[in-house]
This record gives structure tokens, sequence and C-alpha cells, in this order.
């Protein structure tokens, strides 16, 4: 009796045994798998140009942030400057003696795969416009550039207003031609120089960008960017938006955060309708300030809202300078900001005149001089 008790006892523990092992084998497979599909996720992820599927510009925090910090140069690419989807020889080109078939572009998607997430952005090294040339041989003539192996949404026209900062310039196409060629945008350079040495008037040259640039192709999307500012992230997608977009949501010189609700300074952008809707920016504010407000509050007068991009995506760097000559603070600018809703009917692109100089394309950019005339005599006091 007890040896048969004995003997059913053994039988139970040798089950458990069994079962136990049974189990551990299981989580072991478990493990091993996941481990296995974790690596092939490192090792697919570096293969695709390491961030491909983070990005994030719509501006909604997503659960995990990675930041691929490109410390080597920011176009590292697997061919020296070259893009993802980029050959040297254009790919639109006939190969022998074959008949292109005109294929259809697909769209381009909307994250694009080259991506590098954050980016090392300093100004110490010496800037060569040979330099620039060099690093970017797809760029055509007068700063344009086009992805070859898909369709972009917008065509943009990036407008730059200008007054001799040429040693700017130099750094702000160095980092700006390979982010937007990753970034897989259709677009043209276009810096708007303010001849003579009177009052500097920002919004007014972006007026002129605007219109010039509508002469060289059919852009439907504005980007307005100041010569000294590089994103810090290639995820602040330049293109344009449900609503107008401000970029430059997190400069360095504001501690990276924006400096009031209401700031739309440095980097904006709209689309075609966007920027007709408000009446394009106003003429009248010569010299330093205000203008950004100005078109802030043409923004939300007209019913759109202003989009960013996440804060941790939003960042930038301005080339550190002194307030240059001839564009002194504007004393008027804070009286004329309260006074955007009876000022942006009748000033704006549709009272807008200059006298058109030179336009001149060099290879990286294309240079519009204008002389935009002076600030009206100061009425009187008393
Ligand atoms: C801030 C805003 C800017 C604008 C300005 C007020 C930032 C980063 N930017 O710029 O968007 O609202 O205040 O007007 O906060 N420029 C020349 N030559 C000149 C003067 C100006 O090229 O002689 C151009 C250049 O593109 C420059 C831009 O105008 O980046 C703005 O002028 P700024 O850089 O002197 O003014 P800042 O940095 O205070
Ligand atoms: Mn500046």
């Amino acid at each position: 009796m007890s040896r048969l008790m004995l003997g059913r006892t053994l039988e139970r523990i040798c089950k458990g045994v069994l079962l136990l092992c049974l189990l551990h084998f299981l989580i072991m497979m478990i493990l091993y798998f996941d481990v296995y599909s974790q690596r092939f996720d490192i090792f697919s992820r570096f293969n695709n140009g390491r961030n491909g599927s983070r990005n994030n510009s719509s501006g909604a925090a997503s659960g995990h942030h990675f930041y691929y910090y490109n410390l080597s140069r920011p176009n590292a690419t697997s061919a020296p400057y070259l893009a993802a989807g980029e050959q040297l020889v254009p790919s639109s080109q006939p190969d022998n003696n074959h008949t292109p078939s005109p294929k259809p572009l697909p769209p381009c998607p909307e994250n694009p795969p080259g991506l590098v997430g954050r980016l090392l952005i300093e100004f110490s090294s010496q800037m060569t416009m040979e330099r620039v040339q060099k690093e970017n041989p797809n760029v055509t003539e007068g700063g344009r550039y086009k992805p070859p192996d898909c369709r972009p949404r917008w065509k943009v026209a990036i407008i730059i207003p200008f007054r001799h900062r040429e040693n700017h310039l130099k750094y702000w196409l160095h980092y700006l031609h390979p982010i937007l060629r990753r970034q897989k945008i259709d677009y043209g350079i276009y810096i708007i120089n303010q001849l003579g040495e009177d009052t500097f008037n920002r919004a007014k040259l972006l007026n002129v960008g605007y219109t010039e640039a509508l002469k060289d192709a059919e852009y439907d999307c504005f980007i307005f960017s100041d010569v000294d500012l590089i994103p810090m992230d290639d995820r602040n997608l330049y293109h344009c938006y449900d609503q107008p977009r401000h970029f430059a949501i997190a400069m360095d010189k504001f501690g990276f955060r924006l400096p009031y609700a209401g700031y739309f300074g440095g980097v904006s952008g709209l689309s075609k309708k966007q920027f007709l809707k408000i009446n394009g920016f106003p003429n009248e504010y010569w010299g330093w300030g205000g203008e950004d407000d100005d078109i802030y509050n043409r923004i939300t007068l007209n019913g759109m809202k202003v989009s960013r991009p996440d804060v941790r995506i939003g960042r930038y760097r301005m080339i550190k300078h002194e307030r240059d000559k001839h564009n002194e603070p504007n004393p008027q600018r804070f009286n004329k900001i309260q006074n955007t809703k009876n000022t942006m009917k009748k000033d704006g692109i549709s009272s807008l005149t200059y006298k058109l100089v030179q336009v001149k394309k060099y290879p990286m950019y294309t240079n519009i001089s204008v002389e935009i005339g002076k600030p009206p005599p100061r009425p009187i006091k008393g």
C-alpha cells in the first residue's frame, strides 16, 4: 500500500518536473524571439537611414522619442552628399538605347525615410560657397531642387529677407540644402536683397519675395525664413500645412521656448491660399520689430490658427549677431499692432509697389535685388 502511494507521489513529482521543464522551455522560446525581433528592428533601423518611422511632423507627441545626433556631417548618407533616392545622374535620363516609359512617380512619403533627426549645428568653422556647391551636386541653377524618386505635395518657395549678411547666407545654404533634400521637398531659394541704406523692411521684402517667386514657378507654398536661423532637427518639415505654420518655436536665444503665445517670428510658412486670405504681409513696418505680430494678428483676425511642430522638433540655432545698421527698433510698432484690423485690408500684397533692379540665378540660390523705398516722413509733433 505504502509502496503504491510512494510510486504515485513519485509519478506526480516527475510530471511536475516535466511541466516545469516545458514551461521553462516555452519562456525561453518567447524571450529568444523577443530579443531576436528587437535586434532585427535595430538592424533594420540602421539600414534604413536610422530614423525613418519616427518622424513627428504633426506636432502631436508620440509615445517614444529617439533622437539621433548626426555628429559627423549634416547630410551623411550612404553615398557622400546624396539624399536617399538620389543619383548623380538624374534618374529621368534614358538609359542607353531604351526609350523611357514615363512612369508616374509615387507620392512622396509623409515621413521621408532618409531623415536623421537631431542635428549638430555650429558656426565656428569657415564656410565657403564652393564647399556648399560641392556638397549639393543635385541642386540646380537658382537654388532649385526636386526629389528624383517621388512626387511632393507642395511646391515650396523659400524667401529670405536680406541685406549685408553674406556670411550668414553661406551657413544657411550649407545646412538647409541637405536638410531640404532629405525632406524630399520640391523647392527654390529666393534671397530678397534690399538695395541702398535706407531703413530695413523685412515684411515688405517678404511680399516682394512672394511676388517674384511666382514669376519664376508655380509655387503653392511659401516659407519665410531669417537668414540666420538653422533648424536643429530635420523632422521639422519645410512644407505647408492646413493652417499657417510657425516653424521656429524653440530658439536658443529664447532658451528653447516660445517667448509668448502669439509669437510668429523667425521662420513661418503659408500656402498661397492662406497668404492671399490675409492680404499678404504689411508693407509699412520700417525698422526692427512688430511686423511678425502684425502677421499673427492677420492670421487670427481671418479665422485661422497657427500650427506648430512639437517643441522637441521645432528647435533652432540663431547665428549670433549685433543689431544691423539702419534696422533700429521701430518706435511705432506698439501702436501699429493694435490696428491690424483696420490696416490689413489696404496695406498688404494688394498695395505692394517696388522697383525690381536685378534677378540673378546663382548655383545655390536666386538673388533678387530691389528698391523698396523708405519710410514716410514722421509727422511733426505739436
Ligand atoms: C527677430 C525675429 C525676426 C523678426 C525681427 C524683427 C527671431 C529669431 N527673429 O529677429 O523674424 O521678427 O526680430 O523685425 O526672433 N536682415 C538682413 N539685414 C539687415 C537686417 C535684417 O539681412 O540689415 C534680415 C535677416 O534675414 C535677419 C532678419 O532680417 O535674419 C531679421 O533681422 P535680425 O536678425 O536683425 O533680427 P532678430 O534676430 O531680432
Ligand atoms: Mn537674427
